[in-house]
């Protein structure tokens, strides 16, 4: 197809603000699946997703559209997850892409992830197009939310789209709108093949299958390629795309999106950001993207021992399907033998927990989330330490620098008074404090992480009645003045940190009685002042 016709977009926005809802309408204003096989999200296959109304995990699909001009379109949409836990699938979705659908909730504004998802997609020097959603809530005001954008984002908004996603009303024009604002892809068949790995899923009976955007070049059925950073060479067995059902197809053309099937045994070995090249044309190698970190660890063990064996299977086969996640073995004086895990944050390392336990049967103890330190030894060597039983002798050790998050809250002005002390009590340093609005306050602050992972996101939500919303992005690395040495240690800090010492022994215990609590389903988030107050 003639690239002139393709369009390659993305539904970036803060959480529950509707993309995959919107993703529904388009899918069923194209016809991509019918009536009996529509359902709300139906992009949100995962039991855990629609259990919990959230998107984990980004989803391509590729749709056609008759568009008024008469002419038939090809649009790759990429419908992502809100939670700041997998922002990393954001980043990739968008390096595949032209244009970002940017959603708005009409009722609730501009929001902590709206903010860093729309610098995001400005820095890859995307197309947004706003979008309004919601405006059938009757609490929807969209021409103060359409100033917020312009303000708080410095994008355009006058053309803003305004949409019911759940009712359907306006979802027409943005397929119009996209056709119109979203540019086509630049590249060229006739060039050397050049494609971007940006997602890979593991298959049973097809080993590793890699998501590809062909920037440059067509790659066709049989052809022998190469990935640029494992250095090995594979032979395309099958070629297809996810509309959202899996179809055969015989080639991908500069500008489209679509699945490789290669015989590549392992996940790992399609590194995202790589890029797939043809061994007979080489081509250099696109730039890719940085490989995610695990932010958070903590140790799994199982409650029986006769379950190790089972564990590690387990963990062995979740870590196919999530790059992100990482395990290695690890024993403890108290809790037996077990493994270290490194997340991407909270809600992941729930959801890897909810998974073992439901999928594969296993009774687990976790033990309280820590994050990864980095220690100067007297010698000058640096190393990095995840876990307690790695903590080198302290004599040994000359400094301990600790990961630093800057993160983002937007918030009510009557509330601000209640974070800025929580802020403070969490170590952190103020870097901005910005009016949005006459009533919205956005302040950035430097925090260590590990403040973060007891009960922050709890404590923010309680702070501000529900009104909060944050951001956060690994900053770096600064001295620590916790001695995460002793933090570790059984006793758990009733004398040892500077500050708050029971504080820390609470938030750990409460933390392990009740799990849930840091990251709230969808049912309990933004509630009402006083139905926050007295809930049920
Ligand atoms: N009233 C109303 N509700 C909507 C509309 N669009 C979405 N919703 C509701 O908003 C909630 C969140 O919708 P989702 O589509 O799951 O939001 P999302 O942005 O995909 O959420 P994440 O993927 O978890 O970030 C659901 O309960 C939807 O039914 C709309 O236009 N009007
Ligand atoms: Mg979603």
């Amino acid at each position: 197809m003639d690239p002139k016709f393709i369009r390659n977009f993305c539904i970036i926005a803060h959480i529950d603000h509707g993309k995959s809802t919107l993703a529904d309408r388009l899918l069923e204003m194209t016809g991509a699946l019918t009536e009996r096989e529509m359902h709300e999200q139906v992009l949100d296959s995962m039991d855990l997703e629609r259990e919990r109304g959230i998107t984990i995990k980004a989803k391509s699909i590729r749709l056609h559209y008759k568009a008024k001009d008469g002419n038939m379109y090809r649009l790759n949409l990429i419908d992502t997850p809100g939670h700041v836990d997998f922002s990393y699938e954001v980043s990739r979705a968008l390096s595949a892409c032209e244009g970002a659908l940017l959603v708005v909730d009409a009722s609730q504004g501009v929001e902590a992830q709206t903010v860093a998802n729309a610098f995001l997609a400005a820095s890859h020097n995307l197309t947004i197009l706003p979008v309004i959603n919601k405006i059938d809530l009757p609490a929807a005001q969209p021409e103060f939310v359409k100033e917020q954008i312009e303000s708080v984002l410095a994008i355009p908004a006058e053309d803003a789209l305004l949409i019911s996603a759940k009712s359907g009303i306006g979802v027409e024009d943005v397929l119009e709108a996209i056709v119109a604002r979203v540019p086509p892809p630049k590249g060229s068949a006739e060039n050397p093949l050049q494609a971007l790995i940006f997602d890979s899923w593991f298959d049973i009976y097809r080993g590793a299958v890699v998501l590809v955007r062909v920037m440059e070049g067509r790659i066709k059925n049989h052809v022998k390629i190469k990935l640029v950073a494992g250095n090995d060479t594979y032979e395309v067995e099958q070629l297809g795309t996810l509309t959202p059902k899996p179809i055969a197809l015989e080639e991908l053309e500069a500008g489209d999106v679509g699945f490789i099937v290669a015989n590549i045994k392992r996940v790992a070995d399609a590194r995202m950001g790589d890029t797939v090249i043809e061994v007979a044309h080489p081509a250099p190698a696109l730039p890719g993207f940085e490989a995610i970190k695990p932010m958070v660890f903590a140790g799994l063990f199982p409650v029986l021992a006769d379950d190790y064996e089972p564990l590690r299977d387990a963990l062995g086969k979740l870590q196919l399907n999530d790059a992100a996640f990482f395990y290695e073995p690890e024993n403890s004086v108290a809790l037996g033998f077990g493994f270290r895990c490194g997340f991407l944050g909270l809600l992941h390392m729930e959801i890897v927990q909810e998974r073992l336990e439901r999928e594969f049967g296993l009774n687990l103890i976790t033990t309280a989330p820590s994050v990864r330190y980095r220690i100067t030894r007297v010698t000058g060597e640096v190393i990095e330490v995840d876990s307690p039983a790695k903590f080198p002798n302290p004599s040994d050790i000359a400094k301990i620098e600790e990961p630093i998050i800057k993160a983002m809250i937007i918030t009510n002005e009557d509330s601000v008074g209640g974070i800025l002390q929580l802020c403070q009590e969490k170590r952190g340093t103020q870097k901005n404090f910005e009016y949005l609005s006459p009533t919205r306050v956005m302040l950035t602050y430097e925090l260590p992480l590990n403040e973060i992972v007891l009960d922050f996101y709890d404590r923010l939500k309680s702070a501000s009645r529900g009104y909060a919303s944050l951001d956060y992005h690994l900053a770096g690395y600064s001295e620590s003045s916790a001695d995460p040495s002793r933090d570790w240690q059984p006793r758990h800090c009733t004398r040892n940190r500077r500050g708050h010492p029971q504080k820390r022994s609470r938030q750990v215990l409460r933390r392990r009685h009740f799990p849930q609590t840091q990251t709230p389903r969808k049912t309990k988030r933004r509630q009402a002042p006083h139905e926050a107050r007295w809930p049920g």
